[in-house]
């Protein structure tokens, strides 16, 4: 692939937006082949937790790609947004767990692609943000909706509105950032972060969680919660229950 690089390790990979010269930003052809590597790793079986950064030490993503959006006609600019949240959605509704370690400007399409990621790792240096209205335009990857969702609807509405860049630790303040590290260190957590995620946990429970999780937001609390114990019942008709269990039991951690 020419714009993403693929780094498989054990039981996870990296996935690296590698066009640097336009600090990562997005065009067709970078997000024709995000969805094509998402959809690799999802079903090679053996990656647990994808890892998606951005090349070079200046940007994460900085958006999505202006000059290639400049001229577009409305229909252009719908099937745009719509390559653009399938992208998305097909990393949120993966199999696999993502974390979005973000080394620098994750702006526009890029904070979107963030917010799709289950968890966010910033380096001190990251700086987030929606500027789509200085532009003439809204967030058209998703961003309306999921930063209301993690942030709540006032704090997005006003960074929405203003546009506004935050630093990493208003990012950490907001609960956008689960953690923030020195810029040196962020490839390392995230990896620690992937190896202690997969190590002793079973994967279907992981994948049931995630589910639950995502799709409860959705719903009203009582059909989230009956989503849980459907979910937590079907487990058992797979080995994980009675490997960790027993496990336990024995005073010794979870081979799954
Ligand atoms: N698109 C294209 N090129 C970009 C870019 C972007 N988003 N961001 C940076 N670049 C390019 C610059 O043009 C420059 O190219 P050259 O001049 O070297 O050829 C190169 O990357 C380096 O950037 P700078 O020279 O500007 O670097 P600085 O350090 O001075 O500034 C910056 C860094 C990140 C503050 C600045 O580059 C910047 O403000 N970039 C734009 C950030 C931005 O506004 N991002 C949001 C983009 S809008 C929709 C679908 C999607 C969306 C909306 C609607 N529908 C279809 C409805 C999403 C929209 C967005 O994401």
């Amino acid at each position: 692939m020419a714009e993403i690089q693929i780094t498989k390790k054990e039981g996870y990979a990296l996935l690296t937006i590698d066009r640097p010269k336009a600090l990562n930003a997005l065009n067709k052809d970078v997000l024709t082949e995000l969805k094509a590597a998402i959809s690799e790793l999802n079903s090679a079986g053996d990656i647990r937790v994808v890892i998606v950064t951005g090349s070079g030490e200046k940007a994460f993503v900085a958006g999505a790609d202006i000059a290639s959006m400049k001229d577009m006609t409305a229909d252009e600019a719908t099937a745009f947004a719509e390559l653009g949240h399938s992208a998305m959605n097909r990393l949120s509704d993966s199999g696999m767990v993502s974390i979005a370690a973000i080394n620098g400007f994750a702006l526009g399409g890029g904070m979107e692609l963030a917010l799709a990621c289950d968890i966010r790792l910033l380096s001190e240096n990251a700086k987030m943000g929606l500027p789509e209205v200085t532009l003439g335009l809204i967030p058209g990857f998703g961003g309306t909706q999921r930063l209301a969702r993690i942030v709540g609807q006032g704090v997005a509405t006003e960074l929405i509105l203003t546009g506004d860049m935050i630093d990493a630790s208003r990012a950490r303040e907001l609960g956008l950032a689960n953690h923030v590290y020195a810029p040196g260190d962020l490839l390392n957590e995230a990896e620690a972060l992937a190896q202690k995620i997969i190590a002793n946990k079973s994967r279907p429970a992981q994948r049931a969680a995630k589910a639950v999780i995502q799709q409860g937001l959705d719903l009203a609390l009582i059909a989230g919660l009956q989503k849980e114990i459907i979910e937590f019942g079907e487990l058992f008709d797979g080995p994980d229950p009675k490997t960790g269990m027993t496990a336990f039991l024995e005073k010794r951690k979870a081979d799954f």
